[in-house]
């Protein structure tokens, strides 16, 4: 198990890499190449460049997170060949580069949905936090307006402007389309993929959709055990992986979170750790990440992990805002970095506790 910490780079972020590498235990950072488009081949010089400003500080470029998959890809329109062929040149690259692990989402139109970025808690913290009733009120568009207000001026991934322009069209993409529709377009995808992912030995880490269910009627698969075994099966290679994030998948509170870790055994390649507070089914908040602070069980969460022998990156997922922090909501230094040292604290414990 290695810890990293997401990172944005020194363009973006408000955190530094001097920052990340003086937080025990962190070896790792995972990063993308901000600023380049779904369907864009990344460049081997631009690749390298980011390596190395990486490792100048002294830590370890662990992987991506995340290309992005071109939306014509999820809907399978006919030019889809040619954006699979620059996923596959950008994958070479960075197989070249000496990078082996990619994260990626296969959500149609939105990544993430949350309806506040800055949820007040008792403490004076502030939380990223989700309301079904309030998505239910409003209109697609309109949550692109909701998300950008509360970004502390950050532009926040998943959520750039430019996609906003483009929301009516790609709704229309995905119009009447089912479930297994979109089974069969990720799986048109991997099988085009994996060929290059076993000549350079890229791991890819599929994350799930967040909340993990249908938003706005569009359809969403990675959502729960069945189907993420069927994604598995389906292109049975195990570089066909998961980022295996708690705080999506836990969305949903039929999701027994380390009954799919165990299920997923050898097919985990990144993970992403991180605890809700739920206040009733419809409503949830990103707490802290201990296990006091939220619904979750992190010791059999970490446990899980652990036993399953997952060897893959660990980060801590979202944080509170803290301390009076200003940064991107969610991503933080304070509470991200409180939050690796909790989970490398209960995996010697467990480790310990597993060898004596
Ligand atoms: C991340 C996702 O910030 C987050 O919630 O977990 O945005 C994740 O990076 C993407 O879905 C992966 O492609
Ligand atoms: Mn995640």
């Amino acid at each position: 198990m290695e810890m990293t910490l997401r990172w944005y780079g020194s363009k973006f972020d408000s955190v530094t890499l001097e920052q990340i590498r003086q937080i025990p235990g962190v070896t790792g950072v995972i990063t993308t190449l901000y600023g380049t488009e779904p369907g864009e081949v990344w460049k081997r010089e631009e690749i390298r460049k980011m390596k190395q400003e990486v490792e100048k500080a002294g830590l370890r470029l662990s992987g991506i997170e995340s290309v992005n998959v071109h939306e014509a890809i999820k809907a399978g329109l006919p030019e889809r060949d040619k954006y699979i062929e620059n996923y596959c040149e950008t994958l070479k690259n960075l197989g070249e580069e000496d990078i082996h692990f990619v994260c990626y989402n296969f959500m149609p139109v939105f990544d993430w949905t949350r309806t506040e970025l800055v949820r007040k808690r008792e403490d004076g913290s502030t939380v990223l936090a989700y309301n079904q009733k309030t998505v239910d009120a409003l209109k697609p568009e309109e949550m692109f307006d909701s998300i950008g207000k509360d970004t502390n001026g950050f532009v926040m991934p998943g959520w750039e402007p430019e996609r906003l322009q483009k929301v009516k069209e790609l709704f229309a993409l995905y119009q009447g389309m089912d479930e297994e529709t979109l089974f069969d377009n990720l799986q048109y995808f991997l099988e085009k993929i994996m060929p290059v992912c076993d000549r350079y030995n890229i791991n890819m880490g599929i994350h799930p959709d967040d909340p993990a269910w249908s938003v706005f009627g569009l359809p969403r698969i990675i959502i729960n055990k069945e189907n993420i075994l069927k994604v598995m099966k389906m292109v049975d290679n195990p570089h066909n992986g998961v980022t295996f994030c708690t705080g999506s998948f836990g969305t949903n509170r039929n999701n027994d979170l380390p009954d799919m870790i165990r299920s997923l055994k050898g097919r985990i390649h990144f993970a992403h750790i991180r605890n809700l507070r739920f206040h009733s089914v419809e409503d949830f908040e990103e707490a802290a990440h201990l296990s006091s602070d939220g619904s979750f069980d992190m010791y059999e969460i970490v446990k899980a992990f652990y036993e399953s022998g997952f060897d893959g990156s660990i980060r801590p997922d979202h944080g509170r805002m803290i301390w009076g922090e200003e940064a991107m909501p969610g991503y933080g230094l304070y509470d991200r970095a409180l939050g690796a040292t909790y989970i490398s604290g209960l995996w010697e414990a467990i480790k310990k506790s597993e060898t004596s």
